[in-house]
């Protein structure tokens, strides 16, 4: 180390190497000779704690004598992705890293290969939270994240036979590095029993909850460290735990198995994250586990806000809650909850507080991917949150009552329950009632849900909606996932600001028509495609040429997604080359990946169909020169750091307004793909900043789609009219791809020809000629290189450091809190 220099803070390359073989001896308990390759790994991982630790301790310290006004950000998802790599770059010691590996005789790159990624996810949704917590600590913004601590994440996808087939993610096995368990952190939470009233020491008459089971929180605690910045956040998650792991009066009764049942009982709370991206009826365990980690955070705000700040009545100046889709929306009633009956204040002075404090972020217009949950089932549950549920709706309706004097069609529509067969809870509307900014995640996607899913709650409240377009970092995205174009931006450049400044990427236009670097920035894309040919040759043994086209889809299998319209362009290049006709196309690999959600059976025989299908291109010698297809298994952040760089080609099909915004659009656009697309989410606007000529637009906008709905769509029509789209449809049906099976592919032929709900059929011939102008243009290399080149420029906007000024400017209201690097 260098003079003055602590082995585990410094950065110099003799400290990073100290430090490591410190921690491989004293943590590991290894010799360098004797180790393996994930003690190397946890050694590493150690050794650069040691250095996040120092800014995170500060910055907590900084935070709390200065009581700084923070956001807290709920979230049920954190789709975080390997640790290691993002965190080397943000302290800026990559390089460092690299060469104190090589002094060691070790390889980096194998090292960072060992991590297991924490799959706390589904999807975009958690993957964004990932992304904010990261932009939270490079803009500076003092923040905390809180979640739930899955001890299973998201499952691990095989294909079997063509099928999808879960294996369970044992994420937790081999240990967490990054986490720092807090024992002394746990809070209380109650679930069932009654309410009752009762007379407090003032005379005054009360509610209170007697909960029948209670179970502890303790809190996990995990880094955030910003981009070059001493800011580091809190992720804090929660993990649940039965009250005391023994229940004594139970034992001494005899009953032993009984009291360690009731133990394992509380455990299932955070045991696994629900792999659907869609709520499921009546699933109870959710709701509990929403609960859970709610009751938690909640508790814990209001713990540090009476240890730093004092009283409550400032709670909403020191803190922002931010909730992330209606999951976390619980939260609204139990910060009313603990208010009113724990510190006895009044309704008014409660919901005051209470609605100041939350905003709440829409991902969804699907309405059947709103949440709701039975009265019953609540009320079994939750019984004080739904009395105050029912008080909070009283007072709103009567609210929209004397606003819309004599309209009770639309306080039907409005209320926090909706009347039926079964009574339910409207967690959305709870979510907009409770909150004083309520957004969406992309332009698009925000006008609709003004003008259409919250229409009746904007006529009441216009100034409560806002738009917040999503962003990706940079740092895992680009720098991280794509070092070879990294390099020759920053050479280009002249500097690396853009790593923190995305829109300097701008510098790059000026640099788009020398040949030089179109040559460079090919030869870029051309290695991050022999990379990926070579993995998926190790791991799929599937042989892809990286001449081809790489056209790639990856996200989670949804019909909205319409991965069926992909394939029928599939099928259609392969009849195209089986007739001999080639003159329109350009040699392809098209290559998929996205987990389905187990219960969701069209979104299986989707992923069935690619592979059947796949499996007959793949092994037919007359068509490969041409096309195969690729099926990438278990699509996570960790592959997705693979594919991005190496796509030409992003797939961004969704049937216009049911994509709210799409991510994957904008990391595939940030490397260097050209996105084909629909008017839908966000990529309306990465379309605008990228210029219209440089993206493939196809298809109906998002109002003919609803006019279409509204005049009546008859796809069959779409089939009997169309020749090519009947010949694909029906070589499906023809048993071509399932070993004469003329029945397996029924389901979703039948489904497309008689209902087809997110129009595939009309989109159809549009697309295809669209995919006919992707393949002349790729023809002409010079061309495409330049687009691809204005793309990456251009993209800057969709950096979440962008979106994360938004909402700290628009609908936080909260400044950076910048911490000085102590030596
Ligand atoms: C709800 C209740 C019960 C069980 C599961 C769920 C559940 C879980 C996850 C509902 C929805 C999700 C995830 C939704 C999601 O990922 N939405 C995506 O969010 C992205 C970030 O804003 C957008 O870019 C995508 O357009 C949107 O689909």
């Amino acid at each position: 180390p260098r003079t003055g220099e602590h082995t585990r803070t410094g950065l110099s390359k003799a400290a990073l190497k100290q430090d490591f073989l410190d921690n491989l001896f004293y943590i590991q308990g290894r010799f360098r000779e004797v180790a393996s390759p994930h003690d190397l790994y946890m050694a590493a991982a150690f050794t650069t704690r040691d250095r996040l630790l120092k800014h995170w301790v500060e910055s907590a310290q900084v935070f709390k004598t200065s009581h700084a006004r923070t956001v807290c950000y709920l979230s049920a998802e954190y789709l975080l992705g390997p640790h290691l790599a993002t965190n080397l770059v943000n302290l800026g010691i990559m390089e460092t890293a690299h060469e104190a590996s090589k002094e060691l005789g070790l390889d980096l790159e194998a090292i960072l290969e060992e991590e297991e990624e924490p799959g706390l996810g589904n999807g975009g949704l958690g993957r964004l939270a990932a992304c904010f917590m990261e932009s939270l600590s490079t803009c500076q913004i003092p923040a905390i994240g809180y979640g739930i601590r899955y001890e299973f994440g998201i499952f691990d996808q095989a294909i079997e036979d063509g099928w999808q087939v879960e294996k369970t993610d044992n994420w937790l096995r081999n240990g967490n590095p990054w986490e720092i368990p807090r024992p002394r952190i746990r809070f209380a939470v109650g679930y069932g029993g009654y309410t009752e009233s009762y007379r407090d020491e003032r005379g005054q008459t009360r509610r209170r909850w007697q909960p029948a089971l209670v179970i502890n929180g303790m809190a996990y605690d995990t880094p955030i460290l910003g981009y070059r910045t001493a800011n580091a956040n809190l992720l804090r998650l929660w993990k649940a735990e039965a009250t005391c792991s023994f229940d004594f009066q139970a034992f001494n009764t005899g009953d032993y198995y009984g009291a360690v049942h009731a133990s394992i009982q509380a455990e299932t709370i955070s045991k696994v994250l629900y792999p659907n991206d869609e709520p499921e009826a009546g699933k109870e365990l959710r709701l509990k586990q929403q609960y859970f980690f709610v009751s938690c955070s909640v508790q814990d705000m209001i713990r540090l806000h009476l240890n730093t700040v004092g009283p409550l009545e400032t709670f909403a100046e020191k803190f922002v809650i931010q909730l992330n889709d209606t999951h976390p929306a619980l939260a609204v009633v139990e910060l009313m909850r603990l208010l009113l009956d724990e510190h006895a204040m009044s309704w008014e002075q409660a919901w005051d507080i209470t609605h100041r404090t939350f905003c709440y972020t829409n991902h969804t217009l699907l309405p059947e991917a709103l949440e709701t949950w039975s009265v019953s089932l609540f009320e079994r549950l939750l019984p004080r949150h739904l009395e105050l549920i029912y008080e909070i709706n009283r007072r709103f309706l009567d609210e929209v009552r004397m606003r819309f004097l004599g309209d009770e069609a639309r306080v039907w529509r409005m209320s926090l329950i909706a009347e039926g067969s079964e009574r339910r809870v409207r967690m959305a509307n709870l979510a907009v009632v409770g909150s004083r900014a309520v957004n969406g995640v992309a332009k698009l996607h925000s006008k609709l849900v003004k003008t259409m899913l919250f229409k009746d709650f904007a006529d009441l409240w216009p100034d409560r909606f806002h738009n917040v377009t999503n962003g990706v970092t940079p740092r895992r995205f680009m720098v991280v996932a794509n070092p070879r174009l990294s390099k020759l931006i920053t050479r280009t450049c002249g500097h690396d600001h853009w790593i923190r400044d995305l829109e300097l990427l701008r510098e790059l236009e000026a640099h788009v028509d020398d040949a030089g670097f179109q040559a460079e920035w090919r030869a870029v894309k051309y290695a991050a495609k022999r990379d990926l040919v070579e993995w998926m040759q190790q791991t799929t043994d599937i042989r892809l040429d990286p001449e081809s086209l790489f056209d790639v889809q990856a996200k989670r299998f949804h019909e909205y997604k319409r991965q069926h319209l992909k394939v029928l362009h599939v099928i259609r290049c392969y009849q195209q080359i089986k007739q001999g006709q080639t003159q329109d196309l350009v040699p392809r690999a098209f290559i998929f990946g996205g987990k389905a959600a187990p219960g969701y059976f069209m979104a299986k025989l989707m992923i069935k169909l690619i592979n059947a299908v796949g499996a007959v291109i793949n092994n037919d010698p007359q068509v490969n020169g041409w096309i195969r297809v690729a099926f990438l298994p278990n699509f996570n952040v960790k592959n997705s750091q693979r594919l991005y760089p190496a796509a030409d080609l992003s797939e961004q099909i969704s049937l216009a307004g049911k994509e709210a915004s799409g991510t994957g659009n904008m990391k595939f656009s940030m490397n260097g793909a050209l996105t084909i697309g629909t008017l839908d989410g966000a990529n309306v606007e990465i379309r605008e900043a990228v210029g219209a000529e440089n993206f493939f637009l196809f298809g109906m906008t998002a109002e003919e789609a609803l006019q279409r709905q509204i005049t009546g769509y008859r796809p069959w029509e779409f089939y009997q009219n169309d020749p090519e789209l009947k010949s694909d449809i029906d070589l499906i049906n023809s048993g071509l791809f399932s070993h004469g099976d003329t029945q397996l592919f029924r389901p979703l032929t039948d489904n497309l020809i008689n209902h087809d709900p997110f129009m595939v059929l009309a989109d159809y011939r549009a697309y295809l000629d669209c995919q006919k102008t992707v393949s002349d243009t790729y023809k002409d290399r010079e061309r495409w290189t330049r687009m691809s080149i204005f793309n990456v420029a251009r993209i800057g906007r969709f950096s979440s450091d962008r979106a994360i000024r938004e909402y700290a400017e628009h609908i936080w209201k909260v400044e950076p809190r910048v911490i000085d690097p102590v030596t």
